[in-house]
């Protein structure tokens, strides 16, 4: 109890000192749980709290036309104009495929314990069924080595949004078929690795892929409409049953199977009344139209006759499986409106005044990610829960030495840090984080102006550069502890 209040007190401290008062100082030494070895008042986090690093294949890959690789949506869709900024692609990105070695020793040398990385589908299998193509799983074979070498545990992702164009043109996620392609490639995968991999990630983030993807049209392929949109859900709901009862079966006994959801509570924008049921809805397609198949083998109630239509009856006993651990994706709330034209009849408001804003614009709510974590505690389990992302794209600042000073990254690392570690004090069952992300790289329809690394990297020579974020998150990895300034 005391040090819950302590953290809440912690908490409120470093939003002030982040909004520039220095209240911080306020605070007690006596009240401030001081790590050993850690110079700061910091707090301190479970001794087997599992720190990492998340990427995605296409954004930090490259090597698009490499040893047999397909193409891919993310390919299609950036190379047709207009759909990303400055015309971007993922073709070179940040030659990963190349350097993957040196990317290895970025994370060693950080003490990072843990690496998810997604596979290419693509890569592994060109036309996205039948034979696989062994040069592009022996990219993933030679990384997994490479990362248990160091002591890190790699966290392969089947799926981050680079879907074979082979089948796209077979219907891709709007598919049912889809379900049976997924497994058969999940299969083949872990055959492979599964020796040393023993972390599996699903899908990432299938909402989205779903509302931007195939409702919106932003993200590839580029489809649009509602109905587009929830068959793209269900049918990566149903992929992702298929394929966590499939491997269960084939698999090894140490596995560890789950999937990654982009969670971020929706409000009411002014918390009105009348902006409510907008924010139900959007709830209802973002978080729980994922969540609610999978933990309690129902659609939310909101999208019910929609997905009922759509979906088979014996689906949502395929859909619900049990997980070894939920991976959650959190940036920031969303504030929702009424919307005539929006997809779902709601659209994003603006968050409450005077919340700081990162480089893209999303508010920078610490908070919002004790919310989600309390929600999975007290309505869906309380399951083992690692967040598989958070971070912040900034303009960077390059500091007199020529080293990006990226402050605004730390604080917003470390606020939602003491968020992580309040929820942990309140019984929330996490067990670790990998922050979004290692290397600075192609940010979707944002393509490369958008910064999300600890590591810089420069586009021409492809050199790597820790910013002050990489040296402050290996030292709260090294102390297991979060300063509190
Ligand atoms: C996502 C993806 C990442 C993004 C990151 C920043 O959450 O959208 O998983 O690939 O790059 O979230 O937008």
């Amino acid at each position: 109890m005391l040090r819950r209040t302590f953290l809440k007190t912690a908490l409120k401290a470093t939003a002030v000192t982040a909004a520039g008062t220095g209240a911080l100082a306020a605070l007690s030494r006596e009240t401030v749980l001081a790590a050993p070895g850690a110079a700061t008042p910091s707090v301190s986090f479970p001794a087997d709290f599992l720190w990492g690093v998340s990427t995605s294949s296409y954004q930090i890959e490259g090597a698009v036309a490499e040893d047999g690789r397909g193409p891919s949506v993310w390919d299609t869709y950036s190379h047709s104009f207009g759909r990303i900024a400055n015309g971007d692609t993922g073709d070179v990105a940040c030659d990963h495929y190349h350097r993957y070695a040196e990317d290895v020793e970025l994370m060693a040398q950080a003490g990072m314990k843990a690496y998810r990385f997604s596979i290419a589908w693509p890569r592994v299998m060109p036309q996205g069924t039948g034979a696989v193509n062994a040069k592009g799983l022996d990219f993933y074979d030679r990384l997994t080595d490479a990362l248990l070498a160091k002591g890190i545990q790699p966290w392969p992702c089947l799926f981050h949004w680079d879907l074979p164009q082979a089948l796209q043109d077979r219907g891709g996620w709007t598919s049912r078929d889809i379900a049976g392609w997924f497994t058969d490639y999940a299969l083949a995968v872990t055959a492979k690795l599964g020796d040393r991999a023993k972390n599996w990630v699903m899908l990432n983030e299938p909402s989205v892929v779903a509302i931007f993807g195939h409702g919106t049209g932003g993200h590839a392929p580029g489809l649009i409409g509602r109905q587009n949109c929830l068959k793209a859900i269900h049918h990566q709901n149903l992929a992702q049953g298929s394929a966590l009862a499939a491997l269960r079966k084939a698999g090894g006994k140490d596995w560890q199977l789950g999937t990654v959801l982009s969670l971020q509570p929706s409000w009411p924008v002014g918390g009105l009344d009348s902006n409510y049921p907008a924010s139900l809805m959007w709830d209802a397609l973002w978080n729980r139209s994922c969540l609610d198949p999978l933990f309690k083998g129902r659609f939310p109630e909101q999208l019910e006759t929609e997905f009922s239509r759509i979906a088979k009856p014996d689906d949502l006993a395929v859909i619900k499986q049990p997980v070894d651990f939920l991976g959650v994706n959190y940036y920031s709330r969303m504030h929702q409106q009424p919307d005539p034209q929006g997809l779902f009849g709601t659209g994003y408001g603006s968050a409450p005044e005077g919340t700081r804003k990162t480089g893209m614009e999303w508010p920078v709510e610490p908070d919002g990610l004790s919310e989600i974590l309390a929600e999975l505690q007290e309505k869906y389990g309380n399951p083992p829960v690692y967040v598989t992302e958070n971070g912040a794209d900034y303009p960077d600042t390059v500091g007199p030495g020529g080293r990006v000073e990226d402050r605004d990254r730390i604080a917003y690392l470390r606020d939602h840090l003491l968020a992580a570690a309040k929820s942990i004090d309140e019984g929330c069952n996490l067990k670790g984080y990998m922050a979004w992300t290692l290397l600075d790289n192609f940010e979707w329809s944002e393509g490369y102006r958008r910064h999300f690394g600890l590591v810089q990297v420069d586009r021409k020579t492809m050199a790597r550069k820790p910013k002050a974020s990489y040296d402050w998150y290996a030292s709260v990895i090294r102390n297991n502890a979060v300063p509190l300034a």
